[in-house]
């Protein structure tokens, strides 16, 4: 059932035993949002671990790194940032009694979930949730949940930015938040290898519509000749929205087992959301994304056609 705040806060107080699990292909704001709410847990008392299917990115590591994480055997689960059971991955059949996420949520079967929409990050609910707990937000839980603003929002600058985004960012900051470090390991600086892989991205990029519409492809191939790892890219997906006059950018990206995994990103009326639902995905009005079993050539063409018919349904 869907629960307020207040009620998640409540009933956070009666178990023990948690173990937080964030969603596949981890980005700042599911990890962050998992460790941060890890340390408040512990804080009051509670044994508290973190997990998830996919590794930790790189960037993040010096933070999770120092959280002593309990053993727990049988822990409750609380799912954090994730739209639907299939975004936990291989934690899918667990039994989830806590749910906290700022997506359209779909997710099945869990006994208490609170999520608020149109919100920069998961982390301001778990902020919210510590807060509404009565725990006393550390510098440690601030950079990680700062951490997770940053990434989500793009540095404050998606359409879900929001007063609360900046109001919660504020009180971190407060409690000491490293403002000029996150902002700028996060946003600024890039890898050389980041460099590589988005010049491989600019080079694949086919324009239709009147250069309305833009896809590009990173296959598993272009990620080894660049030299860096699928979880070291995070962001890329919004390299498309740099490009003016694009209303619709779409990265397509060869996932291991072959299948390819369409990020969209749109702006004003164009709903990224509604685009990704008719292949079966889904996530934020201007950011979604849905998978695509074919070869990248194809998924191009698939998807073009789909955003093609969109755009034309919209501009007439
Ligand atoms: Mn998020």
């Amino acid at each position: 059932m869907d629960v307020t705040v207040k009620e998640i806060a409540e009933k956070l107080k009666e178990y023990d035993n948690y173990c937080i699990i964030y969603h596949i292909r981890p980005d700042g704001d599911c990890v962050c949002s998992a460790f941060g709410l890890c340390l408040a847990l512990q804080s009051i008392g509670k044994k508290c671990t973190v997990k998830g299917q996919d590794e930790i990115p790189r960037i993040h590591r010096y933070m999770t790194d120092k959280v002593n994480l309990d053993e727990i055997t049988e822990p409750v689960y609380i799912a954090v940032d994730s739209v639907s059971r299939h975004r936990v991955g291989s934690y899918g059949d667990k039994h989830f009694t806590f749910c906290i996420d700022h997506h359209n949520n779909i997710f099945d079967n869990v006994d208490f979930r609170y999520f608020e929409t149109d919100t920069g990050a998961c982390s301001e609910l778990v902020y919210k949730v510590i807060k509404e707990m009565g725990i006393v937000v550390t510098k440690q839980i601030a950079d990680l949940l700062y951490t997770a603003i940053v990434t989500d929002t793009l540095c404050f600058r998606t359409t879900d930015t929001r007063v609360q985004t900046f109001e919660i960012a504020t009180e971190l900051v407060r409690a000491g938040a490293d403002v000029y470090h996150i902002g700028r390991i996060n946003t600024f600086i890039k890898s050389a290898g980041r460099m590589k892989i988005e010049n491989i991205l600019r080079d694949s990029f086919h324009f239709i519509c009147d250069n309305k519409i833009v896809t590009g492809i990173i296959t598993l191939k272009d990620l080894e000749t660049a030299g860096v790892l699928d979880s070291d890219i995070e962001g890329i997906n919004s390299f498309v929205e740099q490009i003016e006059g694009v209303r619709i950018g779409i990265t397509i990206r060869e996932l291991p087992d072959g299948r390819m995994r369409c990020s969209i990103r749109s702006n004003g009326d164009i709903s990224a959301n509604d685009i990704c639902k008719i292949h079966g995905g889904g996530g934020h009005f201007n950011a979604a994304c849905c998978e695509l079993n074919m070869s990248a050539s194809e998924a191009r063409k698939v998807i073009e056609q789909t955003c093609k018919k969109y755009l034309e349904s919209k501009e007439c």
